[in-house]
């Protein structure tokens, strides 16, 4: 029998404040969680939903430091950025509040404190890399040297961008510190760990035997963390950005952000309401954290280990973590700007917010990782969001204006048609309910969605506009029928489509009704006056899409030019003046080509140097065709020795240069040049 709660407290993993929010994050936390949020309230559930920033960490003071700008600056744009674009796509959070605020620094360092003077933590002392010329400790990020598996020369002291290597500082060649440039050197420091090892037999019994009803990737995921031994964690850093640890002695040291950040749930609830420990140490609250799958260690292993070592606090009932949305086949990147950020999209597509929470519902990563594409959006939009829900919508409020001047028309006698599509009707709210409560909120919106499949249908097959001419009474019946579906779809959409549930009560004057309604067929009253029908959905046209496919190439562009760069060959050693006036480079046209056979980069051309008409065999077939070439002119190195490739002798060299995407580039004259002209 399921526990039944008094209230319900739904935190959403807090954003850091080093960036604006892409999709990924909205598909993988923030549209389930205010899903789930919004049902709760329209049930008259008693329901808060906090967030806020997570503005601590070494990421933000990577940024600052970039940037030139205090750490509080970058975290006071990005607050501000991030929560004005929840507002604007209606993440309904009763607050969205921020770790650097004056009531998470007292509430983080009490709760440290507390487990401190406990004697929960363990102190220990060990050599940490340190800057000397900083004078600061270096944490793992802040080091940079040669990774030891693919020599990446820019790689970091905890990871290696380029071959995804999880990395630590003494694996790196030639280690040197992000911050001076300078050789950093071991030095002592003392840091206070969690002994979560001690926590193993608490996590075994809460989680893999009480709650193997959590999701298979979130269950999973603590079961292998369990299973490999979990060790002591470290909870403060050497840093001068985050909360001082509240130790004498302990200046320069902050607490941990994955400390910190999840205690951001309480202190949030402390500024949203004095009743906040209703909802942290009751057990009749039902805690359930919104997360994505990185998340899913801190926030049912680290933080319930810290709840329980403090005592007296409530642990999550679920933690339905999504897996991760990729964009176009790759993954998202914040560094490699591969995304669509929640600010952009909201400019660009004005009026549209509920079509993109629709489309990242839809296609939400629930069980695996998932892809986000421009063209899915698109059909989404147009074959499901337009031609069902909105057609539905329309139709059954301009045919009330056309045929009743927008006065509700009463209920005539029922056919058993009409019986059979109110009863399909009221069996949706159980379904969609039962999806919800169990987080399968693609079904669940598959469920919403079914009114105004349902209410399609109804008029198809009753097709009033016909039965009009015959027997307008009949009319009355249908059009009734098919505003009560309208308004039942008001209620189950509001959960994923606020925006559109709004316009729907708004075209028909009328208020929301609240969940327990859903499945009635009197919400809408004979007599009552509709108001004027606009359009819920608009078409989105190829042009649009090719826009942000656009947008995303030059990206995806840039990024490989960005990467060109840094994978620049260094110069070789230097020749004479002399050395160089030995080759002979002269401007040549390609007079034939053609592929070698049995080869796959060969090509055979034929080139008029303007001294002679020669062969030269050149491995460029991957990248050009033998059409393409016919005619060009090029710079050909003519006195290298010559060489039998494939039984065909090769007398020279076409000069080429490849470009950051690895294509073959050749170099051509500005204009026609005259075969033979000397290159020096
Ligand atoms: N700031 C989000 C992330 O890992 C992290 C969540 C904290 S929730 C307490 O992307
Ligand atoms: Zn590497």
């Amino acid at each position: 029998m399921a526990k039944e709660f008094k209230r319900y407290l739904v935190t959403s993993a807090l954003p850091y404040a080093n960036g604006p929010v892409h999709i990924g994050h909205l598909a993988g936390v923030y549209i389930p969680s205010d899903i789930y949020t919004r049902y709760l309230r329209l049930k008259g559930c008693d329901v808060i939903s906090v967030c806020g920033s997570d503005e601590h960490g070494v990421p933000i003071t990577i940024k600052a430091r970039k940037e030139g700008v205090s750490p509080q600056a970058i975290v006071d744009r990005y607050h501000a950025l991030i929560k004005r674009s929840f507002e604007r796509l209606g993440m309904s959070f009763d607050i969205y509040s921020r770790t650097s605020s004056e009531t998470h620094a007292k509430t983080a360092s009490e709760f440290f404190r507390k487990l401190y003077d406990d004697g929960k933590f363990i102190e220990k002392t060990s050599e940490q890399y340190y800057d000397t010329e900083a004078d600061t400790f270096l944490a793992d990020r802040y080091i940079v040297g040669t990774c030891p598996k693919c020599g990446n020369e820019r790689a970091y002291g905890d990871q290696c961008e380029a071959c995804g290597s999880t990395l630590s500082p003494d694996e790196l060649i030639n280690p040197h510190s992000a911050v001076s440039g300078s050789v950093p050197v071991k030095k002592k420091t003392t840091h206070w760990y969690l002994p979560l090892d001690q926590y193993e037999g608490f996590l075994r019994e809460w989680i893999l035997e009480g709650h193997k009803e959590w999701k298979t990737n979130v269950y999973g995921q603590c079961k292998s963390w369990l299973d490999g031994g979990l060790q002591p964690r470290a909870v403060s850093r050497d840093l001068d950005w985050g909360i001082p640890v509240p130790v004498e002695g302990a200046e320069g040291k902050v607490l941990y952000v994955w400390f910190d950040a999840p205690i951001g749930y309480i202190s949030a609830t402390k500024d949203l309401t004095p009743d906040w420990e209703k909802y942290w140490k009751s057990e009749d609250t039902k805690l359930v954290h919104f997360i994505g799958k990185d998340n899913i260690v801190f926030h049912c292993i680290v933080f319930p280990s810290m709840l329980k070592a403090h005592g007296g606090y409530i642990l999550p009932e679920n933690v339905p973590s999504n897996e991760f949305l990729n964009l176009e086949g790759d993954k998202i990147s914040t560094s490699r700007n591969w995304a669509v950020w929640l600010h952009e999209y909201l400019d660009e597509f004005p009026g549209k917010e509920d079509v993109l929470r629709y489309v990242l519902c839809a296609n939400a990563p629930e069980t695996k990782d998932n892809d986000f594409t421009w063209k899915d959006f698109q059909s989404r939009n147009n074959s499901e969001l337009v031609a069902v829900l909105g057609n539905f919508v329309n139709r059954a409020l301009v045919l009330t204006q056309k045929y009743f001047d927008g006065v509700v028309p009463a209920c005539g006698d029922l056919t058993d048609y009409d019986r059979e599509t109110i009863r399909e009707m009221s069996e949706v709210k159980a379904r969609l309910e039962d999806n919800i409560e169990h987080y399968h909120f693609r079904e669940a919106l598959k469920d919403a969605m079914n009114f105004s499949r349902i209410g399609n249908k109804y008029l198809a097959d009753t097709e009033p506009w016909k039965v009009w001419k015959t027997d307008p009474k009949r009319v009355e019946t249908i059009l009734n029928i098919a505003l009560q579906i309208t308004a039942n779809t008001a209620i189950a959409i509001e959960p994923f489509m606020p925006f559109s549930a709004e316009k729907i009560l708004r075209m028909l004057q009328l208020e929301n009704f609240g969940w327990e309604r859903m499945g009635a067929t009197d919400l809408v009253e004979d007599g009552h006056r509709i108001g004027k029908p606009e359009l819920l959905f608009e078409k989105i046209e190829d042009d649009v899409i090719q826009k942000q496919l656009d947008k995303l190439a030059a990206t995806k562009a840039a990024n490989q030019a960005a990467e060109a760069a840094q994978n620049i060959e260094p110069q070789k050693e230097s020749v004479s003046f002399d050395d160089f006036q030995k080759m002979d480079i002269r401007v040549s046209t390609i007079l034939e080509a053609e592929k070698v056979a049995k080869t796959k980069k060969l090509l055979k051309l034929t080139i008029d140097t303007g001294i002679d008409k020669r062969v030269i065999v050149s491995g460029i077939a991957e990248h050009f065709t033998p059409e393409e070439l016919v005619g060009r002119q090029v710079l050909v190195l003519v006195n290298l020795e010559p060489r039998m490739l494939r039984g065909i002798e090769s007398k020279g060299m076409i000069l080429m240069a490849e470009d950051a995407s690895g294509k073959l580039r050749l170099l051509q004259p500005d204009d026609k040049v005259t075969c033979g002209a000397q290159v020096g």
